[in-house]
């Protein structure tokens, strides 16, 4: 272990650079002591190269946060948080220190981890590792399609860079490999990743299971690698920093060996400065090893805020000097600077739905993920901004968008995106585009490897991002690929996510309705949950309730006679509906009135107020439900009066009608499950 004097005089900084870095490494080593909880090892040791990039590179102005041509800051390793808060007070961001002294507490503004939306200059939700990291690369993306969008000879309004602090953590996570060779391959030049190199995680030395040569791994993803072996040399990091600027064509990776703890006695270098406070002794002593005053702690030297507090009109300038750029591109190309805006404010353009197809019962039998490959082609050239595409899956996803190009390196106007098979990435590089703004961003796959993509998923609806994932052959009726390909969990696991809109549209129409539904979602994720198989189209002149039943989530498709209270209501969701639709007509010729109720979303309809759920399941009345998904959950939603036909095992391998009849999913057991329904219910009534 270095000592802290070896360590601390090894580069001896300029005096004010050196207050400046103390400043940050201090104010987080008081951050976590006074909250007693907390990670101070990766702000001490990291507190040089983040002063490097915020005080010689990063292009940001703290009076306005959303400024669009800011360059892009995330701290993957979440955990450091202490040093980001510490760097957006200082820098003048609506930050003020009492919130520094309020980490970690009950409504304040420096929450446990960065937490997007809470705190002004926090660019993504970071803490799950690696995560943080493939946000950035979906943020450079975007800067690079809007820049082919929008940027003209003369005019380059968006010209921005994406920084990224990682730690070894990140890079371990199987998500860096993917971020990292989509990043390569997209030769995204604007990508900057500082990695802090302190060989330390949680349960002690990275010798124990990192032990690949990160810089040969990421150059072999064709990034251009630097590395930089003080921590505390600024000027290193900065000229770094500066090399990293001037490669156009690959993203860049400068490992920075920095010490987890730096300058603390007993703790630098040593997985104990990673994720507890120092103690009161060991930050006094700490701070007497570097100068610094032991009292009163949250000390800011007048110098160093002051230099510090150089941003605000440096970023100010900056800004009106773009402001001025874009008034020019206005003047020369009016409709596009009109675009740029509406994109940026995630406006739509007042016709995008007119003229929405209306399928009739002749188009069907169709899979509702051929009628979303339609509404993507209709939507797709009314809205520029919709960027997306498959993990692989794209003829049978049918994502793509006819004409639009491939999004690639010698093309990144194309809104086609591949992105491999790599899930996980596909839904952190979506969440980093909608974090950036300007797109609608989409991906899909088969509902089943959804479960590879939770991680970003989870985050998306947390920071209630407009993410559109489009998740195909939805149910044990896709058929021959078996158990492994046939999701059963994976729809109630969507729908418990808060925030998250789960769509399974019955039919053409409803998928129709559904893409209306996350296109207008300007706040939060939607998942359209959608058959390979072919379902038959209901029609719109029989089901006139289709278009404005499916925002509500749940409505009455066919009833019971007007005359009559339904005996029972079958709830069915997706391709369920239509069996639903037949056994109603089965029961109606035993003398039992049905209602059908298509349910494509239970979220949507859960947050419908009470007369209007108690309109359509109205008290009393039995239901059966009907779903190829596993049961847990209805019982919940609707109450003790229900039977399920549901799937409680993982399929089987066979044709899908089969696999379908096996499970129970024929008009025949419908019937035989509502008539048990009812039966129960009046051996129950005669009991009483
Ligand atoms: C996906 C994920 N898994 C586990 C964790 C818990 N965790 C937080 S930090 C960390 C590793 C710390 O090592 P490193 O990334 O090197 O950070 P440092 O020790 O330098 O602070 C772990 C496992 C996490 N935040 N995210």
């Amino acid at each position: 272990m270095a000592t802290s004097a070896t360590l601390a005089t090894a580069i001896p900084l300029p005096a004010l650079d050196e207050q400046c870095v103390n400043t940050l490494r201090f104010l987080a080593v008081d951050m976590v002591q006074k909250a007693n909880s907390g990670h101070p090892g990766l702000p001490m040791g990291s507190a040089a190269m983040a002063y490097a990039l915020w005080d010689r590179s990063l292009k940001f102005n703290p009076r306005d946060p959303h400024w669009p041509d800011r360059d892009r800051f995330i701290l993957s390793a979440g955990h450091g948080c202490a040093l980001l808060y510490a760097l957006l007070h200082v820098t003048g961001f609506d930050l003020p220190l009492e919130e520094l002294k309020r980490f970690r507490q009950w409504g304040s503004r420096t929450p446990g981890h960065p937490e997007y939306g809470k705190t002004p200059g926090v660019e993504a939700t970071t803490g799950p590792l690696g995560q943080g990291l493939t946000n950035g690369v979906g943020m450079a993306i975007a800067e690079v399609a809007l820049g082919a969008r929008f940027n003209r000879p003369g005019h380059q309004i968006v010209d921005h860079c994406t920084y990224v602090l990682a730690s070894d953590g990140d890079l371990e996570e199987g998500i860096s490999s993917e971020a990292g060779s989509i990043a390569g391959h997209q030769h995204l030049g604007k990508l900057i990743v500082l990695y802090a190199d302190n060989h330390i995680t949680i349960e002690g030395s990275t010798e124990l299971t990192f032990t690949e040569d990160r810089m040969a791994r990421f150059a072999a993803f064709g990034w251009h690698v630097q590395r930089v072996e003080q921590s505390n040399d600024v000027d290193a990091v900065a000229l770094a920093l500066k090399n990293a600027q001037e490669q156009k064509d690959r993203p860049s990776l400068i490992a920075v060996r920095t010490h987890i703890g730096f300058g603390s006695p007993h703790k630098q270098d040593t997985a104990a400065a990673h994720g507890e406070a120092l103690g009161v002794d060991e930050v006094r002593l700490t701070k007497e090893g570097m100068n610094w005053p032991v009292s009163p702690s949250f000390h800011i030297p007048e110098e160093a805020l002051a230099h510090f507090r150089g941003a605000v009109a440096r970023g100010s300038a900056t800004q009106a000097e773009w402001e001025l750029r874009l008034k020019a591109f206005a003047q020369e190309y009016p409709d596009l600077a009109f675009e740029f805006q509406r994109v940026i404010d995630r406006g739509l353009p007042a016709d995008w739905d007119s003229g929405l197809p209306a399928f009739v019962s002749a188009d069907g039998p169709m899979a509702t993920r051929v009628a979303s490959g339609k509404v993507i082609e209709i939507l797709g050239p009314r809205l520029p901004e919709m960027m997306g595409g498959s993990a692989d899956l794209g003829p049978s996803t049918h994502t793509s968008i006819d004409g639009a190009g491939n999004f690639e390196p010698e093309d990144w106007a194309g809104r086609n995106m591949h992105f491999g098979i790599r899930e996980n990435a596909m839904g952190a590089i979506l969440n980093g585009m909608a974090l950036h703004s300007g797109l609608i961003p989409y991906g899909g796959t088969f509902l089943v490897f959804c479960d590879y993509m939770r991680p970003p998923m989870r985050l998306a609806a947390m920071n209630a991002l407009p993410v559109i994932y489009i998740f195909t052959h939805d149910s044990i009726g896709m058929g021959e690929d078996g158990p492994t390909h046939q999701p059963v969990e994976q729809l109630v696991g969507l729908r418990s996510i808060p925030g998250m809109v789960v769509l399974r549209p019955a039919d053409a129409n409803e998928t129709v309705a559904a893409w209306h539904v996350a296109i207008g979602r300007k706040q939060g994720p939607v998942a359209l949950v959608l058959t390979r198989q072919g379902l038959p189209v209901l029609d719109l002149k029989s089901y006139p309730a289709i278009m404005t039943g499916v925002p509500l989530g749940g409505y009455i498709l066919a009833d019971a006679p007007a005359t009559e209270r339904p005996d029972i209501i079958l709830i069915a969701t997706g391709s369920e509906v239509h069996l639903a639709l037949e056994g109603r007509e089965r029961l109606a010729t035993g003398g039992v009135h049905a209602r059908v109720v298509s349910m494509p979303s239970t979220n949507l309809f859960a947050s419908q107020s009470d007369d209007y759920r108690e309109k359509i399941l109205p008290a009393g009345v039995p239901l059966l439900v009907i779903e190829a998904g596993s049961p847990v959950g209805w019982q919940s939603f609707v109450g003790p009066r229900i039977a399920v036909i549901a799937v409680d095992a993982f399929g089987s391998s066979a044709p899908g009608p089969v696999v379908m009849e096996h499970y129970g999913f024929t008009v025949e057991n419908i019937c035989r499950q509502a008539h048990h329904v009812l039966d129960q219910l009046k051996e129950k009534a005669s009991c009483v």
